[in-house]
């Protein structure tokens, strides 16, 4: 342990006092991993003891993606948050957004560090970032994540340090910290595979802006992941059929390509799935968050390495990393989200993109943020610097949602992330749908009779016969009709015809 001596230790309470109200904040935290704890928990109890004697508080927070319960939700509740970007999961901030109490700034992950570090979004007060160590010449070494981390050091005027035990001193070895010159002289970044090692394994900061050290001894808390529900299985299966039959065709070189896989039950079941298939080679990823999945195909054997931002690990899976740390050391890279998700190295290694979306539209344009186009779930997150760019782009949901009361196959999207010139399959428990090389009425017949539950598909076939004539046929007074059922009633099985079954 090289931490210095010099640095002030506060308490939590003491450096949730440095923050004031309308300031604008960044914690570290991509997911739950290295999210903040300590200190966003004080400044929780901070924010309701002002609130009670009728002082305003409310701040601006920026992140690397979503966090835990300590930091969004914990702040939520007390009305902290005013502004949030670039992402979020937490129930109570979802609620304030969607009300107009809190606003939320929906950007692609990559695409945040440049903008802080060039000052699009204003003036940064305060880090408070989780670390492993910390030295008096200004070396700060990240815990589980990096994500936008570098570049909240190098903004924030004054940082605080939360300073884990709970986390491995070795987690430098995984870490590759590299900034970015700035355009219009900026060089290719060197990445030339997922596991490429081109910065240091620590932040460089000036050591006078570290205010205080504040200790915690807490792990990250991720709940472990359940096993896949059926739906999850069957999309699991026809994607690894899919990418097996890619590489039979000479699609997909024998050596295969990397994988980006985003997170929850949809992307661990992918990935177990293409860890125990016989046909499917050894692989690597490059992808910003890893998952429980991920750690045990690698402990077989079959993933070679990983590129990512975050740890995204229940506590008994990073407690087993952590103890295995001279084989996972060398197989993990974490990097800042600027390079982890960058398009330009993704188009390059030719990703092969896994992520899952809300609904998608008959002709393959995706929605992941955004329920009836309006109420936001989580945010694009990193979706959008992987999907745009990859080599074989593929998203996934099941047909259905609520019970089969919502189709998540749709005429049109009523919000769109992701476009159909960006995306190459769609899947459902149903199948995958192929749209390579097909025009958007060709996809529309093939996404219906692919992907969209069998209780739906017939609305679905009489809306495009009865869309007017178009390169694009849509009948823009009854596009939304399924939205506008589900809205009224509940359920969209009522603009189908037959009413609700269940
Ligand atoms: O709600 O839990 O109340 O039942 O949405 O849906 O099927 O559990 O799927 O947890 O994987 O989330 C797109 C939100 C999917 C996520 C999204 C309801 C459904 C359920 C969740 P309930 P599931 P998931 C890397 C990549 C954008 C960012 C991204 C996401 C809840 O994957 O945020 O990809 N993606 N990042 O019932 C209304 C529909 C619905 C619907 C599902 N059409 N209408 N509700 N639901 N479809 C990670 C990062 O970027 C950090």
């Amino acid at each position: 342990m090289r931490t210095s001596a010099k640095i002030p230790e506060l308490t939590a309470d003491e450096a949730a006092e440095l923050i004031d109200d309308g300031q604008f904040v960044g914690f570290s935290g991509f997911t739950a991993a290295g999210s903040c704890k300590a200190v966003p928990r004080a400044l929780a109890k901070r924010a309701r003891a002002l609130h009670d004697r009728g002082d305003p508080f409310r701040i601006r927070v920026i992140t690397g993606a979503s966090t835990n319960e300590d930091l969004d939700e914990a702040l939520a509740q007390a009305s902290a948050i005013s502004w949030r970007a670039p992402y979020q999961s937490s129930r109570t901030l979802r609620k304030q957004i969607n009300t107009q109490e809190a606003s939320f700034l929906d950007i692609h992950l990559s695409h945040l560090p440049q903008m802080l570090d060039y000052g699009f979004l204003g003036e940064l007060d305060v880090a408070v970032v989780e670390a492993t160590d910390v030295t008096s010449d200004g070396r700060i070494y990240l815990s589980t994540s990096v994500g936008v981390t570098p570049s909240i050091l190098n903004k924030a005027k004054r940082i605080v340090v939360e300073l884990n035990d709970a986390h491995s001193p070795r987690l430098w070895e995984m870490h590759d910290i590299a900034r970015l010159r700035p355009p219009p002289h900026r060089l290719p970044i060197p990445v030339h595979s997922p596991m490429s090692k081109i910065g240091t394994p620590f932040c460089a900061v000036n050591p006078q802006k570290i205010v205080g050290i504040v200790r915690t001894s807490e792990p990250d808390g991720v709940p472990p992941f359940s096993p896949p529900d059926p739906a999850s299985a069957k999309i699991a299966a026809h994607v690894v059929k899919f990418l097996v039959g890619e590489m039979r065709a000479g699609h997909i070189p024998a050596e295969f390509l990397p994988l980006q896989a985003g997170v929850g039950n949809v992307s661990n079941a992918v990935m177990a799935a293409l860890g125990e298939h016989p046909d499917i080679p050894k692989f690597e990823m490059y992808t910003e968050v890893l998952q429980d999945a991920q750690i045990a195909v690698m402990q077989n054997g079959k993933l070679l390495g990983a590129s990512t931002s975050a740890l995204t690990l229940s506590d008994a899976c990073m407690a087993q990393v952590f103890e295995n740390m001279d084989f996972f050391g060398p197989r993990i890279v974490l990097r800042p989200q600027e390079i982890s998700n960058n398009p330009g190295v993704v188009r390059r290694l030719g990703v092969v993109t896994l992520n899952t979306v809300l609904e998608m539209d008959i002709y393959g344009c995706a929605n992941s943020t955004h329920v009836c186009g309006t109420q936001l779930m989580n945010g694009i997150g990193g979706s959008g610097d992987f999907v745009r760019h990859g080599y074989l782009s593929i998203l996934m949901a099941p047909s259905t949602a609520k019970g089969g009361r919502i189709s998540t196959v749709v005429p049109m999207c009523s919000h769109v992330d992701h476009n159909e010139h960006s995306i190459q399959a769609l899947v459902t428990e149903h199948g995958l749908a192929d749209l390579r090389g097909l025009g958007p009425v060709e996809r529309a017949h093939t996404i219906i009779e692919t992907c969209a539950d069998p209780q739906y598909r017939d609305y679905l076939r009489r809306y495009l016969e009865e869309a007017p004539l178009g390169h694009i046929r849509h009948d823009l007074s009854r596009c939304f009709d399924l939205h506008r059922a589900y809205q009224e009633t509940g359920d969209m099985r009522f603009a189908v015809g037959a009413g609700a079954t269940t």
